[in-house]
């Protein structure tokens, strides 16, 4: 099977960020994931050079606009790059194999009948590189949404293309491929759009004339948005290249939503009128904002530099929080606090918890060599059923272009696969001698549940299966689609390795005292913020109660003196209540010798605030104050804990806040 993907091509005007990468990064995990499958792939990006706003933004930085352009091109590589994104090939539209292409349909077009000579006289909006018409504009500006700024009159001779022509021939593919314009909301709009009525398009300028020349008319230049479709076969080399041959139709043209009129109107009738196959799936995804709402976007200056974020905290983690957040139809909040929360929760705290505390268990129990497995029982014969639900939901989501559905179908498997440990608790079986062969089962399906957890988040995260076969001490790949669900597949005997952890936690409190003051040194590695991040007091709060104290070695010994140093009290709880946005953190009012102190801690999942409200716990009272969510805690309350289990320490006896813990 053949499988060809796109992204819009970008306009170079300024660097990539959160929004553009997004799109791409979705399009590489859809072309890896069919990489996997098997199929031939073919991952197209780009660049879109030749609008006229890419002109006023070269003028206004006093360069001409192709030193421009190549310098900004060159920084989407390189966050390509970074990002590791998979592409087969990158247009460029001021490259003269797609300037070819463009004069040759817009001759055939031209011969056709389909565009013709007339005036154009209304508004351009150059942002948005779009023609209005008078009564579409909104108080006399743009009528889009994201952009409201001032139109310019325009009153030039320009040809046109016959949009009204193929209004009918278009409603009826859609009527006939429900799927072509995804997701539905999407559909709805358009077909609301195209029913209102169809206007000719003006697709040619004569006011500059940077861009692609109507070659029997060189006055005049390509309309940009008629040139930047065309992208998607010039880069195939139509009308006879080989990939053109293999490739088209395209099977999915991806891109966010503020586009898709575009690729659901113009690029269509182009095809039509040259008598070409449709493209299968236009896909209008929603758009990345910031936390108060507003779309992330260049011309509105709030945009993160993508490179700071990749080298504080990874590519695969930015990958997986842009995919994992974003849900379908939807858009989705960025804010580098939510990439800190998905972080820790779940590549942390669920995937990377499995996989340290179930090697750990092999190298403690089995000196790092996996056991041949014995038979198994009603729990691992459920863990298999579910990679079996699970595999198949997550193809059905890709069908569906669906990333953070995937994503959270991939994670039942992975909670499942913590939940196995603590079911097992293999930390007793290894007391009885009678349980030596079932903790061998348990071991080794530990290290198959880590294989499978590879190859499902393989497409999401491309730089994880290498460093799992390092850790288990392969050298071959393990990544086969299709053994996602079988089972039995690693050989018993291979030497594993505890290793580092694959996705260390970012501390909270240092995120966001960071946040705050921005005191995070820009360009340090994440492996630097974190050693930093250990350092601090209370780390204590934020460590998943998931991590094993079984395994955990008693600590050094300390004198009677060193322990006197801890200033343990009764305090009294007055309040207490979610610390918002995160699932973990409660916040508590205490009274603790007749002073109240604010104490953040992370019970709130074990925890109704109401249950905790007028409890007496135990409190280490001389901790030295840390801020957690921008809260500054002083003092930490104690509680036990073992696998999902967590229990505050309570005081039942009549004891005032603030008598002594001894
Ligand atoms: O429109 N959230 O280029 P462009 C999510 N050159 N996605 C976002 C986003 C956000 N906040 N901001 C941008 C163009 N995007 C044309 C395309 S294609 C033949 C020509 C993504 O640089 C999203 O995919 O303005 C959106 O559609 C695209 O960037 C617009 O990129």
């Amino acid at each position: 099977m053949k499988y060809y993907i796109t992204t819009p091509i970008f306009y170079p005007n300024s660097s990539p960020h959160i929004g553009t990468a997004y799109t791409t990064v979705a399009a590489d995990a859809l072309a890896r994931y069919h990489r996997l499958l098997g199929d031939e792939v073919y991952f197209l990006t780009g660049t879109d050079e030749n609008a006229q706003k890419i002109v006023r933004t070269a003028e206004s930085n006093h360069v001409d606009p192709r030193t421009y352009v190549d310098g900004v091109v060159k920084r989407f590589k390189e966050l390509w790059k970074a990002l590791d994104i998979s592409y087969d090939d990158f247009i460029r539209t001021t490259e003269e194999r797609h300037q070819n292409v463009v004069q040759q349909i817009f001759t055939k077009l031209y011969e056709k009948g389909d565009i013709y000579k007339s005036e154009y006289s209304g508004w351009y909006c150059t942002p948005c590189e779009t023609f209005w018409l008078e009564n579409k504009l909104v108080e006399g500006k743009c009528p889009n949404v994201d952009c409201g700024r001032d139109v310019e009159l325009l009153k030039e001779e320009s040809y046109f293309f016959r949009l009204s022509k193929y209004q009918d021939a278009l409603l009826k593919h859609l009527a006939e491929h429900l799927e072509f314009i995804q997701p539905v909301s999407r559909r709805n709009e358009m077909l609301r759009f195209i029913e209102s009525g169809l206007e000719d398009l003006c697709v040619s300028r004569t006011t500059f004339q940077w861009g692609i020349k109507v070659p029997f008319d060189p006055k005049h230049v390509v309309y940009v948005w008629l040139d930047a479709l065309i992208n998607y076969i010039s880069a195939l080399g139509y009308p006879d290249g080989e990939n053109y041959k293999r490739y088209w139709p395209a099977d999915v043209h991806i891109m966010g939503k503020d586009i898709v009129r575009f690729h659901a109107v113009i690029w269509p009738i182009i095809l039509m009128a040259l008598d070409i196959p449709l493209p299968k799936v236009i896909y209008g995804h929603g758009w990345y904002l910031t936390k108060d709402g507003g779309k992330i976007s260049k011309s509105r200056g709030n945009v993160q530099d993508s490179f700071e974020l990749i080298q504080r905290y990874g590519s695969d983690a930015i990958r997986y929080f842009l995919l994992r957040e974003m849900q379908v139809g939807t858009d989705g909040t960025y804010s580098e606090d939510n990439v800190v929360e998905r972080l820790n929760s779940d590549l942390a705290n669920d995937f990377g918890n499995f996989v340290s505390r179930s090697l750990a268990m092999v190298v403690k129990y089995r000196n790092g060599i996996v056991p041949c497995p014995g038979q198994d029982g009603a729990q691992e014969r459920e863990v298999k059923a579910l990679s079996h639900e699970v595999k198949k939901a997550v193809e059905k989501r890709f069908e569906a272009c669906d990333p953070a559905g995937a994503l959270e179908e991939i994670w039942r498997f992975v909670s499942r696969c913590n939940k196995y440990v603590d079911e097992t608790a293999p930390w007793v079986l290894a007391k009885h001698e009678e349980e030596q062969e079932h903790l061998d089962t348990v071991l080794y399906t530990f290290m198959e549940c880590i294989r499978v957890m590879a190859i499902l988040t393989a497409p999401f995260m491309p730089g994880l299966p290498p460093r799992i076969c390092a850790l288990l001490g392969l050298d071959e790949g393990i990544i086969r689609w299709e053994e996602a669900d079988q089972w039995g597949i690693l050989k018993h005997g291979l030497k594993v390795e505890k290793g580092e952890q694959l996705f260390p936690r970012i501390d909270i409190s240092q995120y966001a005292t960071a946040e705050e003051t921005k005191t995070v040194e820009l360009g340090q590695t994440q492996d630097q913020t974190i050693s930093k991040a250990q350092d601090q007091d209370q780390k204590e709060l934020t460590e998943p109660p998931a991590l094993c104290s079984e395994f955990e070695p008693i600590k050094e010994e300390i004198s009677i003196e060193d322990f006197a140093k801890l200033d343990l009290r009764v305090a009294k709880i007055l309040s207490a209540e979610k610390v918002e946005k995160t699932d973990k953190l409660m916040k508590l009012e205490v009274e603790v010798a007749g002073v109240v102190r604010t104490v953040v801690s992370g019970i709130a999942k074990h925890y109704a605030p109401e249950d905790l409200v007028n409890q007496y716990v135990v409190l280490v009272a001389n901790l030295k104050p840390t801020k957690l969510r921008g809260i500054m805690s002083q003092g930490m309350i104690l509680a036990a804990s073992q696998g999902e289990v967590l229990e505050v320490l309570m005081v039942n006896k009549d004891l005032p806040g603030g008598a002594l813990v001894k």
